[in-house]
């Protein structure tokens, strides 16, 4: 035990308590119940088993702690500040939940380093601990336990094992055998609306052992049956439950033990009452030097074994290849282009999904660090290649994971493994299911993650599974999602262009929407990456142009009919794919002008999803093709007819707006 002599861990914890009741008073907002009582379970943590060094918050092989109760920020923000991180000071924990402060309402990976993962939405901090968890298995299987030999911690709430995400997340950790994924867990039997037993019956200690994990329990408030239980769960190969026995708010004279602890500030009368009972006799954030000593000696002691680490890197025949790799930059190299110069000689006729599995060939064989999986809908959403072997328990080196029907794990454990770093995930499933993945595929954004969304069977186009498998709204509910970028391309070529710039994009997630059926090839020409722009003509008008289509994925060549009928009526149309409407969003207003034509010309949009929004690129006094139902059950040919979206059924109405 490193812990100072005179210095008592229930005073370093108390150090925690007061910190965190301190500044939800003082921002009269936040959630003092849950640091107040895990408050000496992270203590034991942070003194004993966590590796970590305050000075070298991205050190590759550090321990990831993971607060998926994500509303007791404060813990976090105590620990990090108290263990010797430069952020937060204390005064961003005085400005705790102020615009000009680190310390956010919940724990943000981008605003603190320290913070692995932002955290609030109940249950994917765990979920994305699982993909660190993989993560880490998986790169020490490429480069050893010289470089890559670290656990993962997770702290998670009632809220956190009782979301459904949870039993993917377990299941799925479960399976793999991840044994270096060790979740304490506060188990103090309160929700916000009051005891569990409101809500749950379940026997989570037995849920866990049937999905292959290991579950020991302990006195969350007596230090040396908490590090037992840490020293049990750090020795078992399975993944381990740590139900931590704890009272939310302890110390809180009256409060303690309830949910009036949980999202509120004590109060001044209930602070003072605190101070007493743990003997903690300091005015509001004052923490005394004795304690700020003990605390920053623990910080202190991760030094020894990075050192050690950083010798052991500098010698190593990887160096290079690690170091690429965990920084997220791609290798030199022209895998890519070479792939599109070879499709260009002869571009097929094939569906997108089938495109985009021709182009992962050429990328899993270029770049290694590509994971790639789906959510058992392998062989619809061609997400495997020959380069990506399975990932099991009994080879971790495999680069491709069979994730089960398992969609928001699977979303949640790609963001785990892309902020762990060293691996660009990809994952499938069909792109009416991102409704499933939503949660995560927001944390994506929000967290800028490179992680890669591969969602295939896009419209309508999907045929007979009908209306439950059709996606409507999809597409322009994730373009609606800040930072994140859905491509839908229109054949071979763009599919391989899109690809390309969703590995690029280093700083946020990308979702590539993918057609089931077969498409021609429109596109001949690989010198310039059109796509990049997020639109492009790719065909001008040859009459005096008058219309301008606008059209994405399946629709560009439905589009390039309709074009040709217009032109046979001597109406010049140019046909514009817009594979990904952020990218054109973010183009100069010239290009954006020169794309869309000037007022006189009539706008278009074609796209069978909702015509939802389109209006921002039609015009109101445009026109906009699409469907604003639900699909329906049938043969591919029947359903486009049915809807509508037919050369035969749009020309004429052109023709006829045109007058
Ligand atoms: C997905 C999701 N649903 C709801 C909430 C709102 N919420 C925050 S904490 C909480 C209760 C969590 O209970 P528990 O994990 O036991 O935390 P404790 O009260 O013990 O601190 C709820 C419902 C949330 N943050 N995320
Ligand atoms: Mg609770």
């Amino acid at each position: 035990m490193a812990v100072s002599e005179k210095i008592s861990e229930k005073t370093m914890a108390n150090a925690i308590r007061a910190l965190s009741m301190d500044a939800v008073q003082a921002a009269n907002s936040g959630h003092p119940g849950m640091p107040m009582g895990m408050a000496d379970v992270a203590t034991v943590l942070f003194s004993d088993f966590l590796k970590y060094d305050p000075k070298a918050p991205k050190w590759a092989d550090r321990d990831r702690f993971v607060l998926s109760a994500g509303h007791g920020s404060m813990l976090i923000y105590s620990l990090l500040h108290l263990t010797g991180y430069e952020r937060p000071t204390l005064q961003d924990i005085k400005d705790f939940r102020q615009l000009s402060s680190p310390c956010a309402g919940h724990p943000e990976n981008f605003k603190l380093e320290g913070v692995e993962a932002t955290t609030g939405p109940l249950g994917q901090g765990f979920a994305m601990a699982v993909g660190m968890a993989i993560a880490e298995r998986h790169l020490n299987a490429h480069f050893g336990d010289d470089l890559v030999d670290h656990k993962t911690w997770v702290i998670a709430g009632d809220g956190c094992l009782m979301e459904a995400i949870n039993h993917e997340a377990v299941g799925l950790a479960g399976h793999l055998q991840l044994g270096r994924l060790n979740v304490l867990w506060d188990d103090n039997g309160i929700t916000i609306d009051g005891g569990t037993e409101l809500s749950t019956s379940e026997d989570i200690p037995a849920r866990y052992r049937a999905s292959g994990w290991h579950v020991v329990s302990c006195d969350g408030h007596d230090f040396d049956d908490i590090r037992k239980a840490l020293k049990e769960a750090e020795a078992d190969p399975r993944p381990s439950l740590v139900a931590c026995k704890t009272v939310i708010g302890y110390g809180a004279p009256t409060k303690q033990g309830t949910s009036a602890t949980h999202g509120a500030p004590l109060g001044d009368e209930e602070i003072a009452g605190t101070r007493d009972a743990l003997g903690w006799d300091h005015e509001p954030f004052v923490v005394p030097d004795d304690v700020r000593g003990a605390w920053l000696a623990l910080g202190e002691k991760g030094a020894v074994a990075h050192e050690a680490w950083n010798t052991r890197l500098s010698s190593h025949g990887d160096k290079a290849e690690f170091e690429r790799r965990m920084s997220g930059a791609l290798p030199d190299g022209s895998a890519m282009q070479d792939y599109l110069n070879g499709l260009a000689k002869d571009p097929p006729k094939v569906a997108t999904r089938k495109a985009s599995e021709m182009a992962l060939g050429a990328i899993t064989a270029a770049l290694p660090e590509m994971v790639g999986g789906s959510a058992d809908l392998t062989g619809s959403n061609n997400t495997k290649t020959s380069s990506t072997k399975p990932l099991t328990k009994d080879d971790y080196s495999g680069r491709y994971i069979y994730y089960g029907i398992r969609e928001f794990g699977m979303a949640a454990a790609m963001n785990g493994m892309a902020l762990h770093g060293g691996i660009i995930p990809y994952g499938g499933t069909f792109l009416v299911f991102t409704d499933y993945c939503r949660g995560a595929m927001r944390l994506s954004a929000i967290q800028n993650t490179r992680a890669i969304y591969v969602m295939t069977h896009d419209s309508i186009g999907l045929g007979e599974d009908g209306p439950t498998h059709q996606p409507i709204e999809h597409l322009q509910s994730l373009r609606a999602m800040p930072n994140m970028q859905v491509f839908r391309p229109a054949d071979a070529i763009e599919t391989a262009e899109c690809w390309a710039l969703a590995i690029k994009r280093s700083e946020g997630p990308s979702t590539l929407a993918l057609t089931r059926q077969g498409l021609p090839p429109l596109r001949h020409d690989v010198s310039v990456n059109h796509c990049e722009k997020g639109a492009y003509c790719i065909k001008p008008a040859e009459n005096e142009k008058r219309v301008v289509l606008i059209a994405t994925g399946s629709e560009v060549s439905l589009a390039m009919d309709v074009a040709a009928g217009l032109e046979a009526n001597g109406v010049g149309a140019d046909v514009i794919s817009m594979p990904c409407t952020e990218l054109f969003d973010a183009q100069s207003d010239a290009y954006k002008s020169e794309l869309l034509g000037d007022s006189g010309i009539l706008r278009v949009s074609i796209e069978a999803g909702t015509t939802f929004g389109w209006e921002r690129y039609t015009g109101l006094d445009g026109m906009r093709f699409g469907i604003d139902s639900f699909g329906a059950s049938a043969p591919i040919k029947d359903l486009f007819e049915h809807f509508g979206l037919t050369a035969d059924a749009i020309t004429p109405q052109i023709m006829t707006k045109l007058g």
